[in-house]
């Protein structure tokens, strides 16, 4: 089943990732202590994380890049973003037939820039249906459906990290049943047929199933969604990871089993990742149990926060993010970040060089040269740009040294060899420069090695 099987290795790249981050990074990133001859301490939420190979991110509006107070904050504290509305359904097909990317990708870009993993959210989901979407049943939505699952995760091929493939399907409450909408009238198999959809489109992603309370160990609902990966697991159904919102109205929606809720399903083979945190008041108890929690169990990726600062909130009036409307750091904001900090074990002094080796540059090969440019370099990653002189439209061959892993690519159309470990990069008519960003995952030293430029 070639679309149920993904690039080997790339699970490899995520558990590995940003490991080397305590080392280098004190070196290469913003935001780290160096302590000479002493234990270190990273500042920021995703330098802290990183420490363990994880990610702290958070939901991002596309309106308030303009706001330099948030992308301040954003650019500083996160090392991974969630489009808070700009990926859905509505947003991205209004029309039928008529996708408009512009905000999406203004968000990658910026991602990019920056050096942050993003995730996409979400391909295939009841709510933030267009118009046209909602009228429809039957085929004709199943066909639909399938098809923007297909047009957008092959318009983010190569940059999105990971895809809320399918969000919220189940009902809340003692059913443990499917939640009804028009996407589940479609036929029971319109889950995993999106999942199969979006690995064809983009078989690099990591593909999630994604929904809120499903945090309590003991609720029907989590029971659920814990058989449903399981049977795809078992059905090699591509799925990868489970998502859980986790939207806590206070302390006491904290559940205390939501470790074995984790740690349950990674035991069925997926990653679990925390993707939209927040809490009601924001205690700092329940901020640090979930930390706690997420780094206990070695298959939890990383925590998103659902916004930045308060007033940043979709429910602000509840505070409760780590982060005030003046875009102070709360206590709640100190107790993730010691938590952070305090599961990792201290570093000591930064013993690992900066990344030095040169990228080569090949002879001219088929009709074309393709000339390297060393790019930003972060304590985990290092972006490179290619440009290639001699023909305007071309493939150029990238090998990469595992564990090394490229995770986001722009201004081409990659594939990639069964290993992933060499991507092929064809002109996609946005010129003739184009560039990805490597995570290292453990081996700072390796560079990109062009194997051959071809012009046509
Ligand atoms: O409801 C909280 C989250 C639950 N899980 C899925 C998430 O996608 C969801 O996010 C929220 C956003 O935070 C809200 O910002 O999803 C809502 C519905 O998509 C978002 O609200 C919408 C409003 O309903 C629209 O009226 C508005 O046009 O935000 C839109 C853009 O501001």
């Amino acid at each position: 089943m070639a679309n149920s099987s993904r690039a080997p290795g790339r699970s490899r790249r995520l558990r590995a990732a940003l490991v080397v981050s305590a080392a280098v990074g004190l070196l290469a990133t913003a935001g780290a202590v160096v302590l000479p001859g002493s234990a270190s301490a990273a500042s920021t939420l995703g330098a802290s994380a990183a420490e363990s190979g994880r990610y702290f991110g958070t939901a991002v509006a596309v309106s308030r890049l303009n706001d330099s107070a948030y992308t301040t904050i954003l650019n500083r504290e996160f090392n991974q973003v969630t489009a808070e509305n700009e990926m859905k359904i509505d947003a991205l097909q209004p029309n039928q037939g008529q996708f408009n990317y512009g905000n999406a990708d203004r968000l990658v870009q910026h991602a990019r820039s920056q050096g942050m993993l993003v995730r996409g959210h979400t391909l295939a989901w009841h709510s933030q249906q267009p118009g046209w979407m909602q009228n429809m049943s039957g085929t004709t939505l199943r066909n639909a459906m399938l098809n923007h699952v297909t047009q957008v995760a092959t318009h983010f091929r190569g940059q999105i990290e990971w895809w809320d493939v399918v969000n919220e399907a189940f009902a809340d409450g003692g059913s443990g049943a499917r939640r009804d909408s028009n996407l589940q009238r479609t036929g029971n198999d319109w889950i995993e047929a999106a999942f199969r959809a979006a690995r064809q489109a983009d078989p690099n992603a990591d593909l999630c199933y994604n929904d809120y309370n499903i945090d309590n160990w003991n609720d029907a609902k989590t029971q659920a969604v814990y058989r449903m990966v399981q049977d795809f697991k078992s059905r090699g159904v591509p799925i990868d990871c489970v998502g859980l919102q986790s939207h806590f109205t206070g302390g006491s929606n904290y559940p205390s089993n939501y470790r074995t809720t984790l740690s349950s399903f990674a035991a069925l083979g997926v990653d679990v990742h925390i993707t939209e945190l927040d809490i009601r008041n924001a205690p700092s108890d329940a901020y640090r149990n979930v930390v706690n929690d997420c780094l206990a169990v070695a298959r939890c990726k990383g925590i998103t926060v659902w916004g930045i600062r308060d007033s940043d909130s979709w429910r602000s009036s509840e505070n409760p993010l780590l982060f005030n409307g003046s875009g102070q750091k709360k206590p709640a904001y100190d107790a993730v970040l010691t938590a952070l900090n305090n599961g990792t074990p201290p570093t000591g002094n930064p013993t690992t060089p900066p990344p030095t080796g040169n990228p080569t540059t090949p002879p001219p090969s088929g009709g074309c040269t393709a000339t390297v440019t060393p790019g930003q370099v972060w304590g985990d990653r290092y972006n490179t740009s290619v440009t290639v002189s001699g023909a305007s439209t071309w493939s150029v061959v990238v090998a990469i040294t595992p564990p090394q892993r490229i995770s986001t690519t722009w201004s081409g159309s990659p594939t990639w060899d069964s290993s992933g470990n060499v991507m092929t990069m064809r002109s996609n008519g946005s010129g003739n420069t184009f560039g990805f960003t490597t995570m290292m995952n453990g081996n700072s030293s390796a560079r990109p090695q062009i194997r051959s430029c071809t012009a046509g």
